[in-house]
């Protein structure tokens, strides 16, 4: 394994203390700010409470001329591409200060814990690079198709972005996301523990398309390998099945703009459903095989240890798996009354059917309301009303998908897969709500 977790078996400690960082302590008190804004807001739409009539009576926020009222506004164009607020500055994607950078292999998180909805910002959206990432020209960027075809070919991109192209809204997870949880290390925050999924617009061609333009011989040829620009030489197998079905896309669209180069700018395969590892960027050239190629990165990488000693191998789908972002560990409740609970939900496997939470570590479960659009292999958003009572509690989500599966407890998942995992946890996630407001991360079998 590239990265490993630099604390194993370390009991957690507070938050603040476990994070060093002037950076994200700031986050974390910017959190607070926003625990508390949200706070007002959503009670404001409930019984008004008497701490927000007390606040506004002499609030100078309302009495006195800000700035911004008085004064004149800067022009266009001071930043020609956009740029987020200023108050936003903390809400960036981090490296874990528990995981150890190996020459050019690293990844940043997504900090979930501060996003809404269910696209992710493409600045935001996580890497995860095994040789570092570049900013290539795709003028000298190709794309060759050989192996079991009629005619190989060489695409530039000019070519490829001539062809019919379709938009589709997928989540990418990396197979290890979540992955130092199986040793119960606790990682602080939502963003560290879940912060390896994104989810985006793509646009791109079908590769089916590609790949018919070439003559691939569908009968001999039942598999692809997928290549990299990079210096990893990444490579993975897709099955024919995944491009027959038309999901799978070269893509160089990413929410409404090319890639970025972190996430693979000019091209990128786009396998829905299927882990991070095989979306393979700066994608350079499709082989059309007829068995599994069985590379470096599916025979050391990507396999999971079961309890027999014996590697499983393949398991691409990422299963149906949720986590609560907000309130997520390293946060503040400030007041006892009324929440708004929100988390994501996905399947590899299709649409998320429901969701239900838990804020008694499992014991009752009420079904959350899920927010549209609910799309196949995509991120679902999901609320649930709460009024907490000041007291220690320990809140969960359990997603179930179209079709029948349910995100197994540590339990379920411990009994199967036993311990020596890395990739591939879609257990559900706890966190503890003490009396003092406080969230933390809590492991419950
Ligand atoms: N060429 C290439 N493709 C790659 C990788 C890489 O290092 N090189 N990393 C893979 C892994 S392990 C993951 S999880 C995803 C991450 O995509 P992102 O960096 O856009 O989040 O890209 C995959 N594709
Ligand atoms: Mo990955």
């Amino acid at each position: 394994m590239a990265i490993e977790y630099a604390r194993p078996g370390r009991v957690r400690p507070a938050p603040e203390n476990f994070l060093s960082d002037t950076d994200i302590e700031s986050v974390q008190n910017g959190r607070r700010d926003f625990i508390r804004k949200a706070f007002v807001t959503a009670s404001a739409a409930m019984v008004v409470p008497a701490v927000a009539k007390a606040q506004s009576a002499g609030d100078p926020a309302i009495l006195n001329l800000p700035e911004w009222t008085t004064s004149l506004g800067m022009p266009v164009a001071t930043h020609p591409y956009g740029m987020p607020s200023q108050y936003e500055r903390g809400l960036v994607r981090r490296e874990s200060p528990g995981l150890t950078r190996v020459g050019g292999s690293s990844v940043s998180f997504t900090p979930l814990q501060g996003l809404f909805g269910i696209i992710t910002p493409s600045g935001l959206h996580f890497e995860r690079h095994h040789q570092g990432w570049h900013d290539i020209d795709p003028a000298r960027h190709r794309l060759m198709i050989n192996g079991l075809v009629k005619t190989e070919a060489v695409y530039t991109m000019d070519d490829i972005m001539r062809l019919p192209s379709v938009s589709r809204i997928h989540f990418i997870e990396c197979g290890a996301n979540t992955g130092m949880e199986w040793g119960n290390v606790a990682v602080p925050t939502v963003q560290y523990t879940h912060g390896m999924i994104a989810c985006s617009e793509f646009t791109g061609v079908p590769l089916k398309l590609i790949l018919d333009m070439c003559g691939a011989d569908y009968k001999k040829g039942r598999f692809v390998l997928a290549e990299g620009a990079d210096g990893s030489s990444m490579t993975r197998t897709i099955p024919m099945e995944l491009i027959e079905s038309g999901e799978v896309l070269v893509a160089y669209g990413q929410n409404g703009e090319m890639l970025r180069p972190e996430n693979g700018y000019p091209l990128r395969l786009v396998v829905p459903g299927v882990q991070g590892v095989s979306w393979v960027k700066w994608l350079r050239r499709i082989e059309v095989g007829d068995m599994p190629y069985g590379t470096k990165d599916e025979a050391i990488h990507y396999i999971d240890l079961m309890p027999d000693g014996l590697h499983r191998q393949y398991t691409s789908t990422q299963e149906v798996k949720s986590v609560i972002t907000t309130p997520s560990g390293g946060q503040i409740l400030l007041d006892k009354g009324f929440h708004n609970i929100s988390g994501i939900a996905w399947s590899g496997r299709g649409k998320i059917e429901r969701v239900d939470v838990s804020v008694d570590g499992g014991i009752n479960w009420m079904p959350a309301r899920l927010e549209t659009p609910v799309l196949s292999k995509a991120i679902t958003r999901f609320n649930v009303d709460w009024t907490w009572d000041g007291k220690p509690a320990i809140l969960q989500s359990r997603a179930v998908d179209e079709t029948g599966h349910v995100q197994p407890s540590y339990g379920q998942l411990r009994a199967v897969r036993g311990t020596s995992s890395i990739y591939h946890n879609n257990a559900i996630q706890s966190w503890r709500l003490a009396e003092s407001g406080e969230v933390s991360n809590v492991q419950v079998l």
